[in-house]
């Protein structure tokens, strides 16, 4: 199933927050994060007398039944501080089901469409960075601002085989020279983000390129990052930033990702780390294919979805 989940905080650190959900929500067993909005800074709707908001929109694929999704949800909202009190009084972050497929669904616990969708701003802009085809809207109150994983536009390079697969005990499958000639000229001045496995298995800094390693342990070599959030606050929107590996760096990332670069080789090999299939994400479109000798270099792009 598809959902459009509704992110807000007024209290403490705002988009803090909306990042640590976002990653908490794509952690979640059975849910996987597809994509999410920039961030807005909306005036609070029905109540007044508190602060402003910072609302997004993020849209993810579940195999879990809704009560269920919503209660990890509440789960998330409550590691994350939010204390009950007042109704639509402010909180540190609210998470709201708005959408499940087209399914209408009303039990004690659960409305969806999530009942004041329709009227809100604050929900309808950023869901116009997800979904084509919706009616244009005053954007009274809601202004775009900065911190949404979006903002950094990154990218993610990297070599498959038929199946998808990225590689085995630690080893890339296949290491062609043309295909290693081009990711550097393609990286070259940029910033290139890396997990620590993949940093070990290149066994040194890549030259001519800001190099950053996602890893718990800290290391003199080279600049770390302990996470995604910080790894975040540590990118700049001015650079080109590029993703390059491994399979589980890729899928912590997969949702914010607006280009893939990717090298096909036409062969299958055993592996044990894989890339999602892209070609069979409605978020992604493939909009290159150049056929080399024994392998193909392909472009995916982000894109909207249609709102059924
Ligand atoms: N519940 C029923 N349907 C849903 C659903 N689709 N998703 C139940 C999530 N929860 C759903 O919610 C109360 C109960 O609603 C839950 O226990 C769940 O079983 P809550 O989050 O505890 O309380 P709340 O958020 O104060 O109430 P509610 O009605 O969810 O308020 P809203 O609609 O979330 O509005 N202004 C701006 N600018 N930005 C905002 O984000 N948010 C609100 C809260 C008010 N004004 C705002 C914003
Ligand atoms: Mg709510």
């Amino acid at each position: 199933m598809k959902c459009l989940i509704g992110l807000g905080s007024n209290l403490g650190a705002r988009r803090h927050t909306l990042r640590r959900a976002l990653t908490l929500i794509n952690e979640i067993a059975g849910v996987e994060l597809s994509g999410v909005s920039f961030f807005y800074e909306t005036e609070p709707w029905g109540v007044d007398n508190q602060p402003n908001y910072i609302n997004a929109v993020a849209r993810l694929e579940t195999s879990l039944e809704p009560e269920e999704l919503l209660n990890r949800l509440q789960s998330i909202e409550a590691a994350l501080g939010r204390v009950r009190t007042e109704h639509w009084g402010a909180r540190t972050i609210d998470l709201d089901i708005l959408t499940i497929d087209d399914k209408k669904i009303s039990t004690p616990r659960l409305t969806v469409p999530h009942p004041f969708m329709d009227r809100r701003n604050f929900v309808k802009i950023p869901m116009r960075d997800l979904i084509d085809g919706l009616a244009p809207i005053v954007d009274d109150g809601v202004r775009k601002t900065h911190g949404s994983p979006m903002d950094y536009r990154l990218k993610m390079i990297a070599c498959v085989d038929r199946a998808w697969g990225l590689g085995i005990d630690g080893r890339l499958l296949y290491r062609i020279e043309e295909d290693m000639k081009r990711f550097r000229e393609m990286t070259w001045g940029s910033t290139v983000i890396m997990g620590r496995r993949t940093f070990e298995s290149i066994g040194k800094i890549l030259d001519g390129r800001r190099n950053i390693v996602i890893t718990h342990r800290p290391n003199d070599g080279v600049e770390t990052v302990g996470g995604i959030e910080e790894l975040f606050d540590r990118l700049s929107t001015e650079e080109k930033n590029f993703i390059i590996g491994g399979g589980e760096i890729y899928r912590q990332l997969m949702a914010y990702i607006v280009e893939a670069r990717v090298t096909m080789v036409d062969a299958v090999s055993d592996a044990d780390v894989r890339l999602i299939d892209l070609d069979g994400r409605e978020e992604f479109k493939r909009i290159e294919t150049a056929p080399r000798g024994g392998f193909e270099y392909r472009t995916y792009c982000r894109q909207k979805f249609m709102f059924h």
